[in-house]
């Protein structure tokens, strides 16, 4: 594995984003994790759906995979069974991973591949003028039905690691995020993380408050609390309907005792974190293809 890597090696494009926008949080962190967990550019792929966030991976000097909406998730998973060696990150919006994706935000944490899926979680359809997404409150611009519990769902569909964060708390967010690669490098599996994240432009108040003070006030870290146990699933549950007065952050849940897909099947000799392949010569491939 290669050492010594800066953020400054993953930049690439200046964003198109609003001026305030949650999603400049996100890419800053991304870039910070990738850099301090020295994973190198070329061994990871980043895979969105469309959307404002989704526009992530044109941002980053990385590999990218920009596919269509409600994909990511069938994309990257279908990446990571012919390339288990890479680290693999999706990426989509509220639309992408709770609407028009469902059936995949169901179906792919069930299977156990690894990779990391990031949510991110405006309450609006950015990219298309700020229409309600699924997990807009009742009420917010005529919406008639009760939100989609972005958790809940993760935890049902068998994800073995389920965390939240928010764009207000960048370390926070390091945080979170390192801890969801390290366990798909370490080959336990599918993990998912619900980034609640500003728009500034189409969802700037939560409940007629503005976004910072709203989350500031109500975030509750359950990593600084000593009685909670993120692998009782029972735990995770009472935490993922808690609401209202505290939104509890961090990691929900995480089971180590299960083994990702492309362990199980024998995809991988090893977990993908500990794989070097710097070394193989790609020249005959090359030159057979160029
Ligand atoms: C199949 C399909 N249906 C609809 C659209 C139009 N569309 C583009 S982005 C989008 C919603 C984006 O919202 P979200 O996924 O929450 O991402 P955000 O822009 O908020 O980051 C929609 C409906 C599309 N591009 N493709
Ligand atoms: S519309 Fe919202 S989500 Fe899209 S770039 Fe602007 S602030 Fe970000
Ligand atoms: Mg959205």
């Amino acid at each position: 594995m290669s050492s010594g890597l800066t953020i400054r090696e993953y930049d690439y494009k200046k964003p198109t984003w609003c001026p305030g926008c949650g999603d400049y949080t996100i890419l800053n962190v991304l870039k910070k994790v990738f850099s301090s967990m020295n994973i190198p550019p070329h061994r990871i792929v980043i895979v969105s759906g469309i959307g404002c966030g989704s526009k992530l991976p044109h941002y980053i000097r990385v590999n990218g995979f920009h596919t269509i909406h409600g994909r990511p998730l069938p994309v990257a998973m279908g990446l990571k069974i012919a390339r288990p060696d890479l680290t693999i990150v999706s990426i989509g919006g509220d639309g992408d991973t709770f609407g028009i994706g469902a059936g995949h935000m169901v179906n792919v944490p069930r299977s156990n591949i690894g990779i990391v899926h990031l949510a991110q979680n405006n309450g609006v359809f950015g990219l298309t003028t700020g229409q309600p997404s699924p997990t807009a409150p009742k009420g917010f611009r005529g919406t008639i039905y009760e939100p989609f519990k972005p958790l809940q769902v993760a935890l049902a569909s068998g994800a073995t690691f389920v965390a939240r964060t928010w764009t207000g708390n960048p370390s926070h967010m390091e945080f979170v995020i390192k801890e969801a690669l390290k366990h798909v490098m370490a080959g336990y599996g599918f993990a998912f993380v619900d980034i609640i994240q500003y728009c500034i432009t189409y969802n700037p108040l939560i409940f007629g408050e503005p976004f910072i003070t709203y989350y500031r006030k109500r975030e509750y870290d359950l990593q600084k609390d000593p009685d909670y146990d993120p692998t009782d699933i029972i735990n995770a549950y009472k935490m993922a309907y808690m609401d209202g007065d505290k939104v509890p952050m961090g990691i929900f849940y995480r089971d180590t005792s299960k083994k990702a897909l492309e362990v199980e099947f024998g995809l991988i000799d090893q977990p993908p974190g500990l794989m070097d392949i710097d070394g193989i010569d790609v020249k005959e491939i090359l030159d057979k293809y160029m």
